[in-house]
């Protein structure tokens, strides 16, 4: 892994709290793939933003590594970008402590996705919760990124790491590079198959609401051919919310053949939802098989998969160290 002087630096990264789903993929994993070229990029596994929900520890080490996977499995290069696992970088939770002297409680408290996942469980509204966007200031600076790309839920997050960034570079002279977030286009939000008025997400608890990257042809099919649609049997782009799922079919197609609304509208003119549902699936299948079989060959190899997440996580403690040790110096820790 080289980077270039002339390039900027993105970081992303993404929790390994369930199986990855079409609406991962479109919404965010590909637009990485397209984006690595561009920008020095450094990808991460979150695993340590994952355990603020209650996870079995053998189901956070297999997503963990089936994350890691799926991000070689998609066309992320290790020798092009850094990739590596948040928990084997110590210096993420040190300077994450660090940073929350810094980060105020009112701040905190008015995280919109802090409210929300507190409703959702309210019995575990556990510390992590509250300082999750403390350790994801630290992810961002550590790495002294450019840009962040996020979804538009994780917008307010990024802007909190500015704000905190900009404090302390005013407390202690210049220290961190401040980040923007990049906020992908609409039509990136794919929408759950069963409730086309609901974003498609991994915890729901209807099977047949998303689609998994690594789900198998047989069931993304029937998975498609179970999707919500109204009576009115036409192939095209509506306001009304009836509409809502063949909109959603409708931009699943066009982000996987590239085709527009029209062509789309003029490609089905006069076939059934049937035909339709068909093609969608099938071009999805389509698009995820050279992933799966990547994926395949890199889960049946583990020590390889070992070997790439350790020498990631080398590379990336190596970067982040130079930004801690500054950060230690500044505040007036001892050599
Ligand atoms: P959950 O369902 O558990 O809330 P999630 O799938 O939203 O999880 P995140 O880890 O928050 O998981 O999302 C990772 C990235 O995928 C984010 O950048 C998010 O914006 C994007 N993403 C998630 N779901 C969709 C979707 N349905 N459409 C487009 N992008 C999505
Ligand atoms: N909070 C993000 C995942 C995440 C992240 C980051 C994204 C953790 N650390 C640093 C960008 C930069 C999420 O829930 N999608």
């Amino acid at each position: 892994m080289e980077f270039s002087q002339d390039k900027k630096t993105m970081l992303s990264m993404i929790k390994p709290t369930g199986h990855f789903t079409l609406g991962n993929y479109l919404g965010a994993l590909r637009n990485w793939v397209k984006l690595q070229d561009e920008y020095n990029s450094i990808f991460a596994v979150a695993d340590l933003h994952a355990i603020t929900i209650r996870l079995e520890p053998k189901a956070l080490r297999q997503q963990t590594l089936q994350a890691y996977a799926i991000l070689n499995a998609i066309g992320l290069d290790p020798k092009k970008s850094l990739m590596f696992i948040q928990s084997t970088v110590p210096a993420h939770a040190e300077l994450s402590w660090i940073l929350s002297c810094y980060s105020m409680y009112g701040e905190m408290q008015r995280m919109t996705q802090f409210k929300d996942k507190s409703k959702k469980a309210p019995d575990n509204v556990n510390l992590g919760l509250f300082s999750y966007p403390s350790l994801m200031n630290a992810d961002i600076l550590l790495y002294q990124a450019d840009v962040v790309p996020v979804g538009i839920d994780q917008k307010q997050h990024v802007e909190l790491t500015r704000t905190v960034a900009n404090r302390f570079n005013g407390i202690y002279g210049e220290t961190f590079k401040i980040p923007e977030p990049i906020i992908p286009k609409v039509g990136a939000k794919i929408m759950s198959l069963q409730n086309p008025l609901e974003k498609m997400g991994k915890s729901d608890s209807n099977e047949n609401a998303y689609i998994r990257i690594l789900d198998d042809p047989d069931t993304i099919v029937r998975k498609f051919k179970r999707a919500v649609t109204d009576s009115q049997a036409r192939v095209y782009f509506g306001d009304s919310s009836e509409k809502a799922g063949i909109n959603n079919l409708m931009t699943i197609y066009s982000a996987v053949t590239k085709k527009s609304f029209e062509e789309i509208e003029k490609e089905f003119d006069g076939k059934g939802y049937g035909d339709f549902k068909l093609a969608v699936a099938e071009a999805v299948v389509e698009e995820l098989k050279p992933v799966q079989e990547r994926y395949n060959e890199l889960m049946s190899d583990k020590a390889t998969l070992e070997k790439m997440y350790q020498e990631g996580a080398q590379e990336a403690a190596y970067i982040a160290r130079k930004t801690l040790s500054k950060v230690k110096r500044k505040v007036g820790f001892v050599k």
